[in-house]
């Protein structure tokens, strides 16, 4: 039997043997694997596991040295073991809203865990126009829970910095550095792709604002040194699996993939949210569905209130920092994330709009105007919630923003 001493990247006809050697007493005999590799993200592989006999299943995510998502593209699949430990780490602050780790190697850079087939996720969910009645309550809990425990009002300071070490995750964080905080902004590395019709829009909007640039500017500078909370990284909606009806007590939404953690601003996970809500909005108007959009905007209200209100009450509850604990301190520190969440939505908006990643969401509208419209609302709506950050409040500035710049385009 192979000892897998050595990384090599793994064909679907090699999962079988690996899993059987790593996980003997897993699956019951007799075996019969089958194996069928999902995945459909940028970076990694992902290898569903099912034993036929009785339909018991897990999943094999295995980092390779070179991105699904461009060869040219070189990360050390370390990743793995960053994604592997966090969840891991989450599991303890936010019990039942992550999947389950098995194992963990890190000579071959793989990461067993809990098969959540049962549920889809949230992207695609939305595509189809489906409704979420818990996820601004399930996701808030995630965030909350993950972020305000893993910061200095709570968490021992040398025990924080330990995590920051531990989390460091250059080569991850320079993606983002590139892909959200450069190239949307100037093209330096010419990989962005903008729809032919709004070029020009995207030039002079973008490339020729030099005040949307120096703002741009700051907050990279906040992102790469503001070692506020260790943050999922990649908060988007394809990181996070949905259901709609509940087996047991388990919850309907779950969070993976946070293979981009690091310690960062918690405006930078709260603003993918957001954003990412808003890519869903576009996609149920292009679609006449009046409903969801409602209920998406409800919701991208819902995140921001329901965040708030359960930041003080964990802060209250958990702080442990003498000078934390003063009077308007806690108000203060959490003003301050909701500008960077306006800030970090306009971001991610920017980004997906015109960057090398783009989201299915707003490439699957089918009528090109409709298409070139949601771009240019994300851009205007982008535009207002960077410059004019320190102006958000609460969860209703969320959706007047989107409604602004709805109102902009005429
Ligand atoms: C090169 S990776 C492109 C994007 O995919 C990931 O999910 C992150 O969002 C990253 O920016
Ligand atoms: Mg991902």
């Amino acid at each position: 039997m192979a000892v897998y001493d050595k990384y090599f990247l793994m064909k679907e006809n090699d999962v079988a043997d690996y899993v059987t050697a790593k996980m003997p007493d897993f699956f019951k005999t007799p075996l019969a694997l089958s194996v069928k590799e999902i995945g459909d993200g940028n970076l990694n592989y992902i290898f569903r596991v099912v034993n036929e006999t009785d339909g018991v299943s897990l999943i094999v995510k295995q980092a390779g040295y070179t991105l699904r998502i461009s060869s040219e593209m070189q990360i050390s699949p370390e990743r793995n073991r960053v994604e592997s430990e966090i969840l891991l780490l989450q599991k303890k602050y936010a019990d039942g809203l992550v999947p389950d780790v098995y194992q963990y190697d890190t000579v071959m850079c793989v990461c067993i865990m809990e098969d959540l087939s049962d549920y889809q996720l949230m992207r695609y969910a939305l595509i189809e126009h489906k409704t979420f009645p818990y996820f601004a309550e399930d996701i808030t809990d995630y965030m909350v829970n993950t972020l305000i425990n893993t910061t200095d009002i709570v968490m021992d300071h040398k025990a924080k910095k330990e995590l920051v070490k531990r989390f460091i995750n250059p080569e991850l964080c320079e993606i983002t550095e590139d892909l959200v905080y450069t190239e949307p902004y100037n093209d330096n590395k010419k990989r962005n792709r903008v729809t032919p019709e709004n070029l020009k829009f995207v030039e002079n909007e973008l490339y020729n604002d030099e005040n949307l640039r120096l703002e741009a500017a700051k907050l990279k500078f906040e992102f790469m040194n503001n070692a506020q909370a260790l943050l999922h990284g990649d908060l988007h909606t394809g990181s996070i699996f949905v259901k709609e009806k509940a087996v047991g007590n388990e919850r309907l939404t779950r969070v993976f993939d946070p293979e981009f953690a690091f310690y960062g601003p918690i405006g930078y996970d709260a603003g993918n949210v957001i954003a990412n809500l808003f890519f869903a909005w576009h996609n149920g108007n292009a679609a006449g569905k009046k409903d969801f959009c409602d209920w998406i905007l409800t919701s991208a209200m819902s995140v921001i209130d329901l965040f708030k209100q359960k930041f003080l009450n964990v802060f209250s509850k958990n702080a442990t920092d003498v000078m934390a604990k003063t009077d308007g301190f806690a108000e203060y520190y959490l003003s301050s994330i909701i500008s960077d969440t306006a800030a970090c939505t306009g971001l991610e908006l920017i980004r997906r709009t015109v960057g090398m990643a783009q989201v299915k969401d707003i490439t699957s509208i089918a009528d090109k105007k409709k298409r070139i419209e949601a771009e240019r609302v994300n851009i205007l709506c982008a535009k207002d919630c960077i410059l004019n950050r320190c102006s958000f409040k609460r969860g209703q500035d969320f959706v007047d923003v989107l409604h602004r710049a709805l109102s902009r385009l005429g």
